[in-house]
């Protein structure tokens, strides 16, 4: 597995799938996830709500698949991350199941290249340095990354870029 930094806006990304910051209702909202339902359109969103009719949305460390509509991925997959509430409330084990979550279903769905956003460090107040390592050693330490291509950190702002670069060293 090979593993690439990128700063930028993940709506452009070209890869099998990207994953999407969201929410427990995946009705979408601001942040990456409103990047995602604007760019994408209406498929995305209404297959979000196929999947929250039939199992109520996701929790958080969770994640689900949807089509990409009209972004020039050919799937999203969608994530809810960890709102950061001082650092004592299982913060980091739900951001690590994020990537655990994500990484697994890519496995199942055999998708071979996939890119992350920084999730949980926008809205949900995240420290971005903490997340930076979580998610580079929680990808480093899957199981079966032999089983994909490349992973791509998408850093749309420059301090999460500028920690990435520092950590992946
Ligand atoms: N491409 C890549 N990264 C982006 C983009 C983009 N186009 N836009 C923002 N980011 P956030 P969260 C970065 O707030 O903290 C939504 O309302 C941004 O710089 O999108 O997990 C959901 O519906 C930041 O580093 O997600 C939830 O309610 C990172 O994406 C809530 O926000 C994550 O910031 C989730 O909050």
């Amino acid at each position: 597995m090979k593993i690439e930094l990128v700063h930028g806006d993940i709506t452009e990304i070209h890869v099998d799938a990207i994953v999407n910051a969201a929410n427990t209702s995946l009705l979408g909202g601001g942040g990456v996830d409103g990047a995602i339902h604007k760019k994408g359109g209406k498929e995305i969103l209404e297959e979000c709500i196929t999947i929250r009719n039939a199992q109520g949305g996701c929790k958080p460390g969770e994640a689900v698949i949807t089509n990409a509509g009209l972004l020039p991925a050919n799937f999203v997959i969608h994530t809810v991350g960890s709102v950061w509430n001082g650092g004592n409330n299982n913060e980091t084990e739900l951001l690590k199941n994020c990537y655990l979550n994500t990484l697994n279903l890519a496995v199942q769905k055999e998708i071979k290249t996939i890119a992350f956003p920084n999730i949980s460090t926008g809205i949900y107040g995240f420290p971005k340095p903490l997340a930076s390592k979580i998610a580079i050693n929680t990808v480093k330490n899957f199981e079966m990354k032999n089983l994909i291509d490349t992973v791509i950190f998408v850093c749309y702002d420059y301090e999460n870029f500028e920690l990435y670069k520092e950590n992946l060293h």
